[in-house]
């Protein structure tokens, strides 16, 4: 064993580990090629059970376990694909997670000496029907390693490689025996490509993708490249296979048979998102027959738009980075399938593939069920914003080779998939020549997409302009064309790589964006960030985020802010981008003038899809009273061309529903099963109202009178004599109700530290807002009403809100008038203004209103007014980090009570309103860090129920614009009322 000095440091280092933190890619791998399963290869996977052996730094052990006849008896096991941190039950070691912070110390291409190695050992026989004479030309793929690994097999040592979620390939036929192989694979976490690799996720040692091993018969394709572009004008496709290898290309559905290399053109049916039509071809050369399944589609930037198949599209997308919570980013295709289905299903067109090209398999589904792909390279140097970009290996010379192997490594593997549209440089990597580089070899080897680098402002570059995060006016300046900047950026479309930031509640405004996106042709649209929540499953916290391993520096929750749930349960931010993003739109003839629709009108269907009609959908109306349908039928609309918009006559209202609230509600379902939703799966909707809902009103007959055991009587209801504080309704208990204003901060609330702009969430914490003080100022008892005086202010501050109760009854029911009057200088506006009160026994909830998820004032697009139920627990929205959740919007009456058909409290209000129920406290749900902080309370008896005449609105500050001025709750003086009564279910 040599050692030798490698840096000015004079630090001794073993030869045998300086390749970890060598700017090269690696050394041995083939060439990188497409990737593509095929009949005559016969393969065999190595994912399984693996033996493992974890050491603390990348020296610490020598290579003899590579040799054959190493016993590793004593070893462990991991399954591949996998990361070891994510097995052995804390064994081997723990997750990191950092947004763009280096875990170490940042001194490239140096790592530290602690630097966690895995080594790894899989034994393995040929399968009988491996052709003896295939040995020389077998080959061994790696899909993923994280970050870097040395490769032996059989005793020799075959290279090693960076660059964690590309495919490294090594020609290993020489080294195989029919039976006893032994592949040593050693695997560190740390290593010069991590420099490159600072996507905000976990950092997940591993090897976490397929390992296969193939045998390449004499006379293989070993690489080829699928030309299939669409001439709309002449509805003709022209295919050219250029292969490696010579041979035939053979589409029996359009009849081709020709030379690889030739150009056909015939009629075809393009491929889009929309429409993903797909030609089963195969390649043939001597040695193989390698499906294909060929999509027709050219994308080109003209007019300033980027244009498929000669038509501009709107990017309706989200940012998936893969994960799994027990299995990280090792997903099996049952998960990716998921992801795609549930993409389709909630109207999503597109997905960029943060920060790194996904599992191969992924894009084949996005083939399939149809999606725009903006594939990214694996590449992130986002650490070196704390150094203002010094030393960022993007801009320097050295570093370049690893960036162009990148670069080839996910063109040559993705280059025949239609779904993919944009090649993506990589993700805040600030500026440098390496990513010029990058660009001009992709440009070079594949003139057939366009190139995105958000990074890349002046778009010297790339082909799109390319923004994260900007605010709804700077959008619309960008799309009126007023935001200046170099002529060539005047002239592209933009994108929002990254909007709507899904952290916790939200996000909120997604409605807003699009509104934009639809106006203006040069915003061809975004992508939410994100996807999933990267929570990992733990027993302590029912998914964990960052800090809960015990990392020195990580960033939270921050890793929790995606449109799924860890274990993919939508959240209310993915039914609301669904909604947001619907394809079709319909309108009513009044709408804007608060009709909705002149009786027996007509409404406005308009397609919004780019390419496709309107045939796949079942248009339905129905006709709602009070929240119920009392009648529904088909609506025929004409199956519209994209673009094209239609009047459709409903037809007349039944004449019986005088005095009733009455509304439209108006669906586009799945006509027939499609390949990603049932017949019947909801795509879009409208609701129109019709006849307003009669005020409540109720003949305030009651005089309050002393009952002489220290309450006041009032109609059904009994107070507080000394407080005024209401305490039963009928037979039903009730604590409070109570101004309140205080509501556990959203992410969105706290905003991200970062940020320059004001945070509200911090500001009510810095006001007192979740400690304010009630002051009894009088309990008067009027002929008919009991008035309750009161002022609610927080310690140290002059504002304050005076607060009146007045009560009054008509002898069965209770109406509360809240008036409220703020006092002093509130410069922030309130969560929430509302009151809450307790009831002692509550599990069941019905209500007209919104729903059946929750809504707030910059999220309810989604929300449906409809008759809804649910117990109370399952009113909680199951944010990863608890905040405020679960209020159902414009809410007419609620009845909360016992068991079905049991006594229950029913609340109708004057206005609509806010209605929210959970039993813990805001005080409670703010405390908690986890979920189980709550389900691990004590359940009291108490449900608390919030009643709110109004909510700040969401926003996407945690990692964006805050709530648009419309939606915020200002401090102003307001009335509203609640009739409560108890009754029988
Ligand atoms: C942006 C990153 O591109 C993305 O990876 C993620 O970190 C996201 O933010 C926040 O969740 S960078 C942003 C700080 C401008």
């Amino acid at each position: 064993m040599s050692v030798r000095t490698t840096s000015p440091t004079s630090v001794p280092y073993v030869e045998y580990v300086e390749y970890v933190e060598d700017l090269s890619p690696g050394r041995g791998t083939l060439p990188p090629r497409a990737w593509y399963a095929s009949s005559d290869v016969v393969s065999l996977s190595l994912d399984g059970s693996w033996r493992f052996r974890l050491s603390a730094t990348a020296d610490a052990e020598d290579d003899s376990f590579a040799e054959e006849g190493y016993d590793s008896g004593d070893w462990a096991e991991v399954t591949v694909p996998g990361h070891w941190v994510l097995q052995g039950d804390g064994d081997f070691g723990a997750p990191i997670y950092t947004n763009h912070l280096y875990p170490f110390p940042v001194d490239p291409p140096r790592v530290p000496t602690e630097n966690p190695t895995g080594d790894h050992l899989r034994f393995f026989d040929l399968p009988d029907d491996w052709p003896a004479s295939s040995h020389p030309d077998a080959v061994l793929r790696f899909d993923g390693v994280e970050s870097c690994a040395r490769v032996w097999l059989n005793g020799t040592d075959i290279g090693e490689f960076k660059g964690s979620r590309l495919p490294h390939e090594f020609a290993v036929g020489h080294l195989l025996k029919p039976a006893g192989n032994v592949l040593a694979v050693r695997v560190h976490q740390w290593s010069a490509g991590s420099y490159l690799e600072d996507q905000d996720q976990w950092w997940l040692p591993g090897i976490f993708r397929d390992v296969t091993l193939l045998h390449r018969p004499a006379g293989s394709a070993l690489d080829f490249f699928v030309h299939a572009s669409y001439d709309h004008r002449e509805g003709t496709g022209t295919l050219r296979v250029d292969s490696e290898v010579d041979g035939r290309v053979v589409v029996p559905g359009l009849d081709i048979d020709t030379k690889t290399g030739q150009a056909v053109v015939v009629p075809v049916r393009p491929w889009t998102a929309e429409t993903p039509h797909l030609y089963d071809g195969t390649l043939v050369t001597d040695g193989e027959r390698v499906p294909l399944r060929i999509g027709f589609r050219t994308v080109a930037l003209e007019d300033g738009l980027i244009k498929v198949n000669g038509r501009a599209i709107l990017f309706r997308g989200v940012n998936r980075h893969e994960w799994h919570p027990e299995h990280g980013r090792a997903l099996d295709l049952e998960t990716m399938r998921e992801d795609v289905l549930l993409m389709k299903r909630h109207n999503v067109n597109a997905v960029r593939t943060s920060h790194y090209p996904p599992h191969p398999a992924f894009l084949d589904l996005c083939d399939e069920y149809g999606l725009w792909v903006v594939d990214e390279c694996d590449l992130e140097t986002h650490g070196f914003t704390e150094q203002a970009w010094r030393d960022n290996p993007v801009d320097d010379d050295r570093w370049t080779p690893a960036l162009l192997d990148r670069a080839a490594r996910m063109v040559e593997r993705d280059k025949n998939h239609p779904s993919v549209v944009v090649w993506s440089l990589g993700n805040e990597a600030g500026t440098g020549r390496g990513l010029t580089a990058m660009a001009e070899w992709i440009r070079g080897r594949d003139g057939s997409r366009l190139l995105h680098y958000e990074g890349d402002r002046n778009c010297r570059d790339t082909d799109v302009y390319s923004r994260m995060y900007a605010d709804h006016a700077e959008v619309e300046r960008i799309g009126r064309g007023l935001d200046g900047g170099p002529r060539k950026r005047r002239r592209l479309p933009l994108i929002l790589c990254e909007y709507g930031h899904a952290m916790g509640n939200g996000p909120g405004g997604l409605a807003d964006y699009q509104r934009i996106f639809e106006e203006y042709d040069r915003i061809q649209g975004g992508f939410i960030w994100e996807w999933i929540d990267h929570g990992v499953k733990d027993e302590r916290y029912g998914f964990a985020y960052g800090g809960d391993f015990g990392e020195e520096l990580h960033d939270g929750n921050f890793v929790c802010d995606g449109l799924l749930f860890p274990d993919r349960t939508p959240s209310p931010g993915l039914l609301e981008y669904k909604k947001a993003i619907e394809p079709v739109r319909i309108k009513g003839d009044g709408i804007g003038t608060g009709v909705g629709i002149d009786v027996g009108g007509t409404v406005r269907v308009t397609n919004t899809y780019d390419f496709a009609d309107l045939s796949a959908l079942a248009f339905e109306w129905s006709y709602d009273v009070d929240g119920e349908a009392v009648e529904a039928g088909a609506l025929n609309v004409p199956a519209l061309a994209p673009g094209e918009s239609a009047d459709v006559k409903l037809p007349e209202p039944p004449a019986d529903a005088r005095g009733a609230e009455t509304r439209w509600t108006v669906r586009a379902a799945l006509a027939e099963d499609s390949a990603w939703g049932a017949k019947g799966h909801l795509v879009a909707w409208a609701q129109l109202p019709l006849a307003g809902r009669p005020l409540v009103g109720i003949a305030a007959g009651e005089r309050p009178v002393r009952d002489g055991r220290g309450g006041i009587k009032l109609g059904p209801a009994v107070f507080a004599s000394r407080t005024g504080e209401l305490t039963t309704v009928g037979g039903i208990d009730v604590v409070g109700p109570k101004l309140d204003v205080w509501r556990a901060p959203t992410d969105n609330d706290m905003g991200a530290a970062w940020q320059s702009d004001v945070r509200y969430g911090v500001l009510w914490r810095k006001l007192g807002l979740h400690r304010m003080r009630h002051r009894l100022d009088a309990v008067e008892l009027a002929d008919d009403a009991l008035i309750v005086r009161t002022r609610v202010a927080p310690a140290a501050s002059e504002v304050g809100l005076r607060t009146v109760y007045r009560w009054t009854s008509d002898g069965t029911r209770l109406r509360l008038t809240v008036s409220v009057a703020p006092e002093g200088d509130w410069n922030v506006p309130l969560p929430r203004l509302g009151v809450r009160l307790g009831l002692t026994a509550g599990d069941r909830v019905r209500w007209h209103g919104g729903g059946p998820g929750e809504g707030y004032p910059d999220t309810d697009s989604a929300s449906m007014l409809g008759r809804w139920e649910s117990t109370v627990d399952e009113l909680q929205t199951p944010y990863v980090r608890p905040q405020e959740n679960g209020a159902r919007a414009a809410v007419r009456w609620a009845e909360i009570g016992t068991g079905p058909g049991l006594r229950a409290l029913r609340v109708e209000g004057e206005p609509e309103f806010w209605f929210t129920a959970r039993r813990w406290t805001s005080e409670q749900l703010d405390a908690a860090d986890h979920l189980t902080d709550l389900t691990d309370l004590t359940p009291g008896d108490t449900v608390w129920v919030n009643l709110d005449h109004g909510q700040q609105g969401i926003g996407s500050q945690s990692c964006g614009p805050g709530v648009l001025p419309r939606y915020q709750l200002w401090a102003r003086p307001a009335q509203f009322s609640f009739v409560f009564s108890e009754i029988d279910g």
